[in-house]
């Protein structure tokens, strides 16, 4: 069988549970351009997956962590709220840099191997290389694209630090930043940013010893900072055994239902579709700005700034006027 290459015909196959058109539509978003533009048409208007997002410094245990997940979450919807099934799981790790056979995540997906045959779970990893909105709009398209196709919750792993991982916290509806004992010092510089995109602290590695020292950097940190409406919790575990993961999905579980509850999750959502929109318009400007800068027009015009006869101020006016 041939696959289609119409991003239609593609996600009523994906609806229908083919996996093999659900990755195919993911590498369309990936690429970016005007195919990625005809995927996004089908998908903004179907309702959004549930996303949780683990981020953190590299070799934190996001990886072991999110295999854990994956069980406690075909488990349903726990904590303190109504007890909701998850039929299907939907996992997207993402890599700012390499392409999706490279090494790093290739032994994330050997990490995950143990669902790697389930067919309710569904593992994509995913470089956004040519992407012109980058990670800001690759990830919103491809949560997007997973929900479309009716899988309701999406765990996204996030490789790397600093700015990325703003942008994926922002993409996300729980924001799980995962630490180890002893991180404090090295972190020093990020805590800041880091307090403002945790919805939840996560002390992986708690077999190591500073796991007290470490829920008290965490704690005071919390102390100094502007009280909220939610107070992130912090939930110790062994992602090396399992310990604490049915904890922390409980906690992840109540963060949702908080969200619910307070009718704040649809204004997370909102805020998430601004930030898409803003960068949709970005983009769009800036395939413009490549286009004119390939014109004579735009030529003519850069002769006559280096002539001297035009400043570039009034160039780009004129050029846009
Ligand atoms: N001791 C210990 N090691 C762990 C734990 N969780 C993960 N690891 C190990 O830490 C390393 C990095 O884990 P990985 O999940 O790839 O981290 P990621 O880069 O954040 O995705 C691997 O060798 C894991 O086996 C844990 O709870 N305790
Ligand atoms: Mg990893």
């Amino acid at each position: 069988m041939t696959l289609s290459r119409d991003p239609g015909v593609l996600l009523e196959e994906a609806r229908g549970g083919s996996r093999v058109a659900l990755a195919r539509l993911l590498s369309m978003v990936e690429r970016g351009g005007p195919v990625a533009a005809d995927v996004a048409a089908l998908v903004y208007t179907a309702e959004a997956p549930y996303t949780v997002g683990l981020t953190g410094a590299p070799g934190a245990g996001k990886s072991t962590l999110t295999d854990q997940l994956i069980s406690a979450a075909r488990g349903g919807w726990s904590g303190s709220g109504p007890a909701e099934p998850v039929d299907e799981v939907a996992v997207l790790a993402i890599d700012p840099s390499s392409p999706f056979t490279g090494g790093a995540i290739l032994g994330d997906r050997v990490r995950m191997q143990a669902h790697a045959t389930d067919p309710s779970v569904f593992i994509r990893s995913m470089a956004t290389r040519g992407h012109l909105g980058g990670l800001a709009l690759a990830v919103p398209d491809a949560l997007r694209v997973i929900g479309a196709a009716g899988l309701p919750l999406v765990l996204v792993e996030t490789v790397g630090v600093g700015q990325m991982e703003v942008e994926v916290a922002g993409a996300t509806d729980t924001t799980v930043v995962v630490v180890n004992p002893g991180w404090g010092d090295a972190m020093q510089a990020n805590k800041a940013g880091l307090l403002e995109i945790a919805d939840l602290f996560v002390i992986n590695k708690a077999d190591r010893p500073g796991v007290a020292e470490a829920r008290r950097d965490l704690e005071q940190m919390l102390e100094l900072s502007a009280p909220k409406q939610w107070r992130p919790p912090i939930v110790e575990t062994t992602a090396a055994t399992g310990a604490g993961v049915d904890e922390l999905w409980a906690a992840i579980s109540d963060h949702r239902r908080h969200l619910l509850d307070h009718r704040l999750l649809e204004a997370a959502r909102a805020t998430q579709l601004e930030r898409v929109l803003r960068q949709a318009v970005v983009a769009t400007v800036e395939t413009s700005v490549i286009e004119l800068a390939g014109s004579a027009r735009y030529r003519a015009m850069l002769d006559r700034v280096v002539a001297g006869e035009l400043d570039p101020y009034r160039a780009a006016r004129e050029l846009l006027g």
